[in-house]
């Protein structure tokens, strides 16, 4: 399942899901002459028993049936981490980070069958600066759907939807990117249907290897607006002609909600309407799947978060999967969505591809994920050097790159610098990781004041503010009445402290609990790599969801409700 409504009714889509022929490679180059193994896509090689601790480069291999003669476009969703994709045995295109998307068009494809070879990597070495060893786990293969396109010789690349809000009523800012990948010029026509209104977007010659962008603007009366409770969803739905063609020669459907986001006074809004995010952080990672969750078990986490009572969910550190995002538009939980960065450290910014493998990121995530109205907030790097002049420079450039492509979202980062932090200045939303009670015996009350004054002395002041990490380690199944570090009651006791805390400051405009799941952690040295378990035991609920007892004191705070109830 590519998304969880359907995206085209005229372009040919197929999807590449099922057992692909495995190979791993174990250091040589190219693709191997045979395979022995299978593997589900998508999914993790670490759940096959043999593959289960491998790191390094493997080779995915399928046949295809193509019906006709021409253009076709292979489209991943998420391949970690590094992906070399072969049609027919020749390179067709290198894509890097596991999180976003990418598609690689083939221009003249005959009629018969193909095959496609990914040269998947998920080692860490000079050309990864976003993959390191880290506090999660780069798992390896094709972890994401993916799928075939028979393509036109103009298609429409993507839809970016913009709600506004007026005096008068809602407003839709439409924009249609087509794409000319024949040899010849090319007339297009665009309509779409949005709401009940049919509505001709409007014309435009686009060149061979152009692409054209045609928007317009409409009134859309009448609408229900996209809530957290009522989350009303529209099916945008383009069509394409060409010169000369009675007929689309191809559609691209998207869905969207209208809802607008704003910051002010130290408050978050929807719609004009305050919210307070009570949420959690969350790995994409189980015990049983890895980071290729299965719909099944996503509309799970999602279950529970609900059933928790919380109202939303950051995708730390890196875009999720689409089909979570299209889960939270329907459920109506907000996401605060991140680029790909947790804890580098200066010299790791330093790092020569930082800057490109960044930038790349934060595009593909914005484009590919804008239309979702459950995105509040986009943040970037997490826990990096934003307490350095240098690391400023960076958190300046990413966070001008987003706005630039989406100046409706507030931008956010979290960081752990306390009264050292640089760059609340640059953001629309401060976040603090803070974990009092753990790592320091801090009192959460008086800490998340005294973070609302560093915020203030530091560019901060009038901005919202969101405790965007605060937790404890506790062991599932762990439980000791002395309540010592690592059981479940203490993990219980901090949660509920810090939430006390949380709730009764009227200046916050969001908690974020440091974790929804445990989650696998590289295996390495030093404090961060050698975690009991290899996992990071902060979660709410085990890597297989099972609940500690931190949960009914989550659900306590969030939905107001004791266990008893
Ligand atoms: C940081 C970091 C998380 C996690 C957490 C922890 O705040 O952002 O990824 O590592 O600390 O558990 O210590």
């Amino acid at each position: 399942m590519l998304r969880l409504f359907r995206t085209n009714e005229i372009r040919d889509v197929q999807e590449l899901e099922g057992d692909w022929d495995f190979q791993p490679t174990k250091g040589k180059d190219g693709l191997p002459s045979r395979y022995e193994y299978r593997m589900p896509v998508p999914g993790c090689w670490e759940m096959h028993p043999q593959f289960s601790t491998y790191r390094g480069k493997a080779v995915y291999r399928r046949m295809v049936e193509i019906s006709r003669k021409g253009a076709i476009r292979l489209v991943f969703k998420g391949v970690s981490h590094t992906a070399d994709v072969f049609f027919d045995g020749i390179p067709v295109g290198r894509h890097y980070n596991a999180y976003t998307p990418f598609a690689l068009v083939i221009p003249d494809v005959e009629p018969g069958t193909h095959e496609i070879a990914v040269i998947v990597d998920n080692s860490f070495g000079e050309s990864s600066a976003l993959h390191v060893p880290n506090d999660y786990h780069t798992y390896g293969g094709l972890i994401r759907p993916s799928a075939i396109e028979l393509l036109q010789e103009l298609f429409i690349e993507r839809i970016a939807f913009t709600p506004i809000r007026t005096a008068e009523g809602w407003q839709g800012t439409i924009r249609l990117y087509v794409r000319n990948i024949g040899q010849r010029a090319c007339r297009a026509r665009l309509q779409f249907n949005l709401a009940g209104r049919d509505i001709d977007a409007g014309e435009a010659s686009v060149m061979p290897g152009e692409t054209v962008e045609i928007s317009s603007t409409e009134p859309f009366p009448g609408i229900t607006p996209w809530s957290a409770g009522d989350p009303t969803l529209y099916l945008l739905k383009a069509n394409l002609y060409m010169e000369g063609q009675e007929a689309p020669v191809d559609d691209l459907i998207e869905r969207v909600g209208f809802r607008t986001v704003s910051t002010g006074n130290g408050r978050i809004r929807v719609n004009g309407e305050e919210i307070v995010l009570k949420g959690f952080n969350r790995h994409e990672d189980h015990a049983l799947a890895g980071a290729a969750i299965p719909y099944p078990l996503m509309v799970h986490d999602i279950e529970l978060m609900l059933d928790m009572g919380a109202n939303s969910v950051r995708t730390s550190h890196y875009p999720n999967d689409e089909r979570f995002l299209d889960l939270c538009d329907e459920r109506g939980l907000f996401v605060w969505e991140e680029n790909h960065a947790r804890g580098l450290s200066l010299e790791q910014m330093k790092h020569p591809l930082f800057a490109k493998q960044c930038e790349d990121c934060n595009r593909e995530m914005v484009e590919s994920h804008f239309n979702h109205p459950s995105i509040i907030i986009w943040a970037i790097l997490n826990e990096c050097a934003s307490d350095t002049p240098e690391g400023r420079e960076m958190y300046r450039a990413q966070l001008e790159q987003i706005r630039a492509m989406d100046a409706t979202r507030p931008l956010s980062f979290a960081s752990h610098h306390r009264d050292r932090e640089l760059c609340f200045d640059l953001a629309d939303i401060v976040s603090f990781n803070l974990y009092p009670l753990w790592y320091e015996e801090e009192d959460p009350l008086e800490l998340v004041k005294e973070a609302r004054r560093w915020a203030d002395e530091a560019g901060g002041l009038g901005k919202p503010m969101i405790m965007s990490e605060f937790g404890a380690d506790g062991y599932y199944g762990y439980r000791d009445p002395s309540r010592v570090k690592g059981t479940e009651e203490r993990h219980a006791d901090i949660i509920e402290r810090n939430l006390e805390a949380y709730t009764s400051v009227p200046f916050l405009s969001g908690m974020l609990i440091w974790q929804f799941c445990d989650c696998k952690v590289t295996e390495g040295t030093g404090w961060l790599l050698t975690r009991a378990g290899t996992q990071n035991s902060k979660g709410i609920v085990d890597r297989y969801r099972r609940p500690k007892l931190a949960y009914a004191v989550v659900k306590k705070y969030y939905a107001g409700r004791s266990k008893q109830e």
